[in-house]
């Protein structure tokens, strides 16, 4: 199992301390070969080596890009030493073999960085260096593969060691790390081209895509994260310029990509919207003639929970805006654009992120999201179902207010955010109570009356502020008891799905309240 090294092949991109190596190889009696660059490299140190064209008996053409493409190299790495046949194949064809291969490959991935043009990248695609990579991986019964600059000094203990050979666990080892840099490397490739196609990305590029910054960790301090972005075209964090600010976590990443995406609901040409999230859901939402305007009304539906939380405005950030948001603690504040005024409010506070997306994605756009389980990958398509483009069918005796009705549209868009099972309370464009993420709608809808009345007894007011206000359900009641609990709020309008095997309880329900409800026929349960 020891494989004793006679000849090398030396072809490397990065020619750091391939010299000294290469030196050392030569002292334990190893013949050298090599391609073009290496080669120079390799003579101009003093060394004896042999060019690899004189080995193939062609000249390395085509830009190089034909260099090691022969048979006199392939046969040379994926011959076995021990198999009669072969060996007669390498005496009749004249091919040497070749017990040790050092590659580093074209920098794909560094011209990628450095921002290189579509030529440029095209040719910095290697095809001979993975070609023989796997080659000599395949045949490392035999081989001894290096890929990486940081392994020559224990091979080259491996070599004292063992008199000149490498052990086969050695050998093995290096093969499987082989096999990882080919498939790094095809990655990186395939990644980048299906990006510049702008493909209708498959299911699996939910998860690819290319990395774009490593997290200090993740959801919890003993979890390691990272940020990556695929090739999709949207406007949000992936876009974002972070204009000042610590480096933003993976919660906070989260939180911004919750706040940003609800708040492009609101077409900033028919009004001015502010989301604040906490924990992935929104605790206040408002629209209103400005952006100052709509964050008072924002914040007001739950001050307590707005405390650190993630502000998203649907407009350029103006500076009465960002004078308003600094007075209490925000963890980060994401807008298309924001005026030079503001930026210089915000960065009064030094450690609050503002993030400039320069635009708002369109919440109609088809796309993928993905959630990991164990051992696989739930892939969907994004919910771009928009309340505006649904028939709404008044299901009660008495048909909706026009205010109702624009108050239902705005709570049902909100809703479409908020963690099910989800109760949205609103009133003229603004929350009043959200109830999110709990196992029953009943505790949904009450928890989100009692923190409007909360809200409403910080603020000094007499009446709670859910009385007259409208509810949207992110799914259909069950059962009526949801629908009394929202009753008992004081709301006056009800919009919601409708599907429910007790449908005519729950209108009889509205009905005995006096109540208008409207069903939309599309759910937005999100989990
Ligand atoms: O253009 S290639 O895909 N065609 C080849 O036949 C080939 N053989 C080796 N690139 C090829 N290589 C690569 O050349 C190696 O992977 C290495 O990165 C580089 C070393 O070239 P030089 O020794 O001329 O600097």
């Amino acid at each position: 199992a020891a494989a004793p090294i006679t000849r090398a092949l030396l072809s490397v991109s990065d020619k750091t301390g391939v010299v000294d190596f290469a030196r050392a190889l030569a002292s334990h009696g190893v013949e050298l070969v090599s391609t073009g660059g290496t080669y120079k490299a390799l003579v101009e140190g003093g060394l004896t080596v042999k060019e690899v064209s004189e080995l193939t008996g062609f000249p390395e053409m085509m830009d190089g890009r034909v260099k090691t493409l022969h048979p006199k190299v392939h046969g040379g790495l994926l011959a076995i030493r021990n198999n009669a046949e072969h060996r007669a194949a390498m005496t009749v064809h004249d091919i040497a073999p070749i017990d040790l291969l050092v590659v580093n490959l074209y920098p794909f991935e560094a011209t990628l960085a450095r921002g290189g043009s579509f030529e440029d990248l095209i040719e910095n695609i290697d095809i001979g260096g993975p070609a023989m990579i796997r080659a000599a991986a395949k045949n490392h019964d035999d081989v001894t593969v290096i890929v990486d600059v940081a392994d020559y000094d224990e091979v080259l203990a491996e070599l004292a060691e063992n008199d000149g050979a490498t052990t086969l666990a050695f050998r093995r080892r290096l093969a499987a790390k082989a096999y990882a840099r080919t498939g790094a490397y095809d990655a990186a490739i395939s990644n980048w081209f299906a990006g510049t196609l702008e493909i209708d990305t498959p299911a699996f590029r939910a998860i690819g895509g290319t990395l774009a910054e490593a997290l200090r960790y993740g959801e919890n301090p003993h979890q390691s994260a990272a940020f990556y972005v695929t090739p999709e075209k949207r406007f949000g964090v992936a876009t974002a310029a972070q204009l000042q600010g610590k480096a933003l976590s993976y919660n906070n990443l989260n939180d911004t990509d919750a706040a940003f995406e609800c708040v492009a609901e609101f077409d900033p040409a028919r009004s001015a919207a502010v989301v604040i999230v906490k924990h992935a859901n929104p605790c206040g939402v408002a629209e209103a003639p400005t952006l100052a305007q709509a964050y008072e009304k924002a914040l007001a539906c739950d001050p307590v929970s707005a405390f650190g939380g993630i502000i998203a405005v649907n407009r350029e950030l103006d500076a009465d805006t960002a004078s308003r948001i600094v007075e209490i603690f925000t963890e980060v504040i994401v807008a298309p654009a924001a005026s030079a005024a503001a930026i210089a409010i915000i960065s009064a506070k030094k450690n609050l992120r503002l993030l400039v997306t320069g635009g708002l994605p369109d919440p109609r756009a088809e796309g993928l999201t993905a959630k990991t389980l164990a051992g696989g990958l739930l892939v969907q398509g994004r919910d771009n179902a928009v309340v505006d483009d649904m028939t709404l069918k008044v299901v009660t005796r008495r048909a909706p207010s026009e205010q109702e009705m624009a108050d239902m549209r705005f709570a049902f868009r909100v809703a479409k955010h908020v963690k099910s099972n989800a109760i949205v309370y609103a009133k003229d464009g603004a929350t009043v109570g959200v109830g999110a993420g709990q196992m029953s709608r009943v505790d949904s809808a009450r928890i989100a009356a009692a923190k409007a009345t909360d809200a409403a007894k910080a603020a000094g007011l007499r009446e709670t502020l859910t009385q007259g206000s409208v509810v949207a359900s992110d799914a259909f009641f069950p059962f009526a008891d949801g629908l009394e609990a929202a009753v008992a709020a004081g709301a006056t309008a009800v919009i919601q799905p409708g599907g429910s095997q007790r449908d005519a309880e729950v209108i009889a329900a509205a009905d005995a309240a006096g109540l208008a409800m409207v069903f939309t026929g599309t759910r937005h349960f999100r989990h």
